[in-house]
């Protein structure tokens, strides 16, 4: 990535962590530094994407394979990553996209159990070398976020997930956060709003 281009920033954590409701604070953040920005999510982020995730995230009676999802998962980011994410990337925007193939690492293997070499594989396929400038990793005890995310809409089919699941979901996060600690910033989202904003404008700062 040369000095025309823009930057790629991240943000994950598992369910009701309060990615939404700090993307707002983010651009915000960015836009009174006059940086031009592009907000988009995962699964997701164009037409055909959104139709995939539609597909994830429906309760369905048929059980979803593990590598279909994996497959569907890294189907929809060819896309986004090709058409939407690269583009802008190029034309010198930055983009804050909610989750990406952390993600995928945390859900489909730490959650259902695939393996990260498989994961790799298609990382390699889909992304090259390209990988997040900044990943903002909120961390929350997985009672709270899920206490959090039910409190709105109906569940989804990741929601419906039983609580071990969302427990190696949060092991798999944490074993990758150490893996790059540049890269990886992690946030306690687990503290009242105002908090977890100040360490957000800290990391963002720092960022600059
Ligand atoms: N998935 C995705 C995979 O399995 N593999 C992949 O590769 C990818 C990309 C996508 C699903 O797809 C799966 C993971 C997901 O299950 P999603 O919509 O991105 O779904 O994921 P959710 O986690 O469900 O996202 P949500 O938008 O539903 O939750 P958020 O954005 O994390 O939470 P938010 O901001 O809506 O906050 C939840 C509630 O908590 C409050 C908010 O006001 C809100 O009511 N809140 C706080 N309350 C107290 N203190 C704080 N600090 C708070 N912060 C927020």
């Amino acid at each position: 990535m040369n000095d025309t281009q823009g930057k790629f920033i991240t943000i994950e954590g598992s369910e009701g962590v309060g990615k939404s409701t700090n993307i707002s604070f983010i651009k915000d953040y960015l836009e009174e530094k006059n940086i031009e920005l592009l907000i988009t999510r995962e699964p997701g982020g164009t037409p055909l994407a959104e139709e995939i995730r539609e597909l994830l995230l429906q309760k369905r009676s048929e059980n979803i394979d593990e590598t279909a999802e994996l497959l569907m998962m890294f189907a929809a980011r060819a896309q986004h990553l090709n058409t939407v994410i690269l583009p802008a990337i190029d034309a010198g925007k930055w983009v804050l996209c909610d989750r990406f193939t952390d993600s995928t690492y945390a859900y489909q293997g730490g959650g259902r159990g695939l393996s990260w070499q498989l994961i790799e594989r298609l990382e390699e396929t889909v992304q090259q070398e390209l990988q997040p400038d900044l990943t903002l990793y909120l961390d929350i005890d997985v009672k709270l976020g899920l206490a959090r995310a039910s409190k709105r809409a109906e569940l989804d089919r990741f929601e419906s997930e039983e609580i071990d699941f969302f427990e190696r979901v949060r092991t798999a996060y944490l074993t990758r956060v150490k893996t790059d600690t540049k890269r990886y910033q992690v946030i306690d989202a687990g503290q009242d709003l105002q908090l977890v904003q100040a360490d957000i404008t800290h990391v963002l700062e720092s960022f600059f």
